[in-house]
């Protein structure tokens, strides 16, 4: 009897400490957004560190920074004699014995403030994967979990006059009931992986807005300003010159004030990526930002953008500079990866499968790409964990956050071929889609899904997900996984929801860009031709779709994925890239570009 009180004791404990450490993860951060046009400092370049593969750091408290006292004392760590990381970036790129770290590195970073009356002091991070634990001189200022969106501490009351100490833990150890869990298709790239800075604000400053065409309008906007501080009554405006406009109101005694006027915009698209400069004005405090207004709609079985029906044209990218092989965050970076997607004639980007870098959205949003932003609820995601759901709104939250005035994006992707048979899968994520929904209303919202039946020639589209889903996304690898079972341009289709546009939001199969001597009708020889065959028949099987509203291809470059372990062919890479990882197009990319310039 006595055992078993003792147990159930033991089982409580746990699970407080457990909900300890959660909360202790999700520690209310401020969300200011637009970092750029802050008065920011960076942090970014060289930073000590230590690599902790067991990790002890923690038992012997890295961040103290602990220096002997006497004689006969002395410290088993220290950041002096070690390796610098270039930060932003990968750790994994970076030396060679952390090629396929998953584990502790400790960060450290030293700088110096001067403190100025009247202003506050925030410490920001674009992204680090996947856990972080933040100490400043020598105290813990705050944790975040989550390897794809930006978090921020106030350190107004921390921060020293002079020199002060950064020392950051990152881990990228996989967690069953992390985001994504333990197993994905792509390099789990571990590190202070963008930008980090610090940012100075005044006493009330402007932390969030929101300015965006209400939903169905080509004209009217329908947003909102939060600002953060004390003296929360102020009179805000909102200025675009090049409209002469000249907007005014009030902020509430909570700071928040909604905002609703008209104008004549030339609308954003990807024929005309038209941004205006805006400008965000408190009594305290003022933001610039580059704003385009669009609009985004399902009518029916169509997207319509700005009310006209479009084709999706699209490709799946990760976040990865195929040349160097690292995780990509720079202008430069997006560069690289959206210009080939322009090639391939694109309008485009699902950028796949976590929310990327802003370098990248803002990139595409000039370039006039759309971009799907996904969200790391991948495959298998333990849905019944109590804690996953907390983290899903988390991420969601940031993910929204950060993104919502960028016109570029389209579609907000909240999961990626889970499965209906997972406990709470469905509970969770309609829920998720819910909370999507009432934080933005203007933007599609879907799922992507994976398991439909493929017999007979014939595709059963059944999963009652996409009930919240405003497209039936379906990724499908007819060719490659799976053999075909008719003639491509036979193919049916059962699908439950026959009034929803159709986006087939992966497809294709493998090749070694090169590799042409071999017979091109087997699978297992990875040539260029048979990569080919799979995309001239999934171009002929397009035409038997209903409500067919975009495809895309999987996958824009071939990438590092080490599940992927074919000695000859492979070599750790997922090679289903049109384009090599040296930049080399093959052949089915020429199959893609001429079926997008048909259309
Ligand atoms: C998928 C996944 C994607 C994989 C791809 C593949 O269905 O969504 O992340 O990388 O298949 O190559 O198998």
């Amino acid at each position: 009897m006595n055992k078993k009180r003792n147990k159930i004791v033991f089982k409580k404990k746990i699970l407080v400490a457990l909900i300890i450490l959660f909360c202790n993860y999700l520690q209310a951060q401020t969300a200011m957004v637009n970092v750029q046009s802050r008065n920011l400092t960076s942090l970014n370049g060289k930073w000590k560190v230590i690599i902790d593969p067991t990790g002890i750091g923690d038992w012997r408290q890295v961040w103290q920074e602990k220096k002997p006292q006497k004689k006969t004392d002395f410290v088993e760590y220290s950041f002096e004699g070690g390796p610098e990381l270039d930060v932003p970036g990968d750790f994994n790129t970076q030396m060679p014995e952390l090629t396929y770290f998953e584990g502790t590195v400790w960060y450290k970073k030293q700088f110096s403030h001067t403190k100025r009356e009247d202003k506050r002091l925030f410490l920001y991070f674009g992204a680090v994967n996947y856990l972080a634990d933040v100490y400043l001189n020598g105290e813990k200022i705050g944790s975040h979990e989550g390897g794809f969106t930006p978090f921020q501490f106030e350190i107004t009351n921390k921060v020293k006059e002079g020199n002060n100490t950064l020392i950051v833990k990152v881990n990228n150890q996989r967690k069953e009931n992390g985001l994504p869990g333990v197993g994905y298709d792509w390099l789990n790239f571990g590190g202070i992986t963008r930008d980090v800075g610090l940012i100075e604000t005044n006493n009330v400053f402007i932390e969030d807005y929101f300015i965006q065409l209400k939903k169905g309008s080509l004209n009217n906007v329908l947003g909102w300003v939060q600002l953060n501080g004390a003296k929360t009554n102020q009179k805000i405006t909102i200025k675009i010159p090049e409209l002469n406009l000249n907007y005014k109101t009030k902020t509430d005694d909570k700071g928040f004030a909604n905002i609703e006027f008209s104008s004549k915009f030339t609308l954003w698209s990807p024929e005309n990526p038209k941004i205006y400069k805006v400008a965000i004005e408190s009594e305290t405090d003022a933001v610039d930002d580059n704003i385009g207004f669009r609009s985004i709609e399902v009518k029916g079985s169509e997207i319509f953008l700005n009310k006209k029906p479009i084709f999706l044209k699209a490709v799946n990218i990760h976040e990865e500079n195929p040349f160097k092989g690292s995780r990509a965050f720079s202008k430069e970076d997006a560069g690289i990866l959206l210009n080939a997607a322009k090639e391939l004639g694109c309008n485009l980007v699902r950028l796949a499968h976590y929310p990327h870098s802003e370098n990248m959205i803002k990139e595409a949003e000039k370039m006039g790409l759309m971009v799907w932003d996904e969200l790391p609820i991948y495959q298998h995601i333990k849905f019944s964990d109590s804690l996953v759901p907390k983290k899903m709104e988390m991420m969601l939250k940031e993910m929204v956050t950060r993104d919502k005035n960028r016109a570029a994006v389209a579609i907000w992707s909240l999961s990626n071929e889970t499965y209906s048979s997972t406990p709470n899968r469905n509970d969770a994520l309609i829920s998720l889609t819910q909370k999507c929904k009432a934080m933005d209303s203007t933007r599609l919202i879907s799922h992507v899904i994976n398991t439909q039946g493929y017999g007979d020639n014939t595709f059963t589209v059944r999963d009652s997900l996409y009930k919240y889903s405003d497209i039936v996304a379906i990724n499908e690898y007819i060719g490659w996984y799976i053999p075909w079972q008719g003639k491509p341009s036979d193919t049916k289709w059962e699908i439950d929801f026959p009034n929803k546009p159709v986006f087939i939001s992966e497809f294709g199969g493998e090749a070694l860009y090169g590799n042409n001597d071999l017979p091109s009708d087997e699978a297992s020889n990875w040539t260029e031709g048979y990569q080919e065959q799979i995309y001239k028949d999934q171009v002929k099987m397009f035409k038997t779709i209903p409500n067919l509203a975009g495809v895309c291809p999987w996958i824009l470059f071939d990438y590092k994925s080490l599940s992927r372990m074919n000695q000859i062919y492979q070599n750790g890479y997922n090679r289903k890239g049109l384009i090599s990882e040296n930049g080399e197009k093959k052949k089915a990319w020429y199959i893609m570009s001429r079926y997008y310039k048909g259309k």
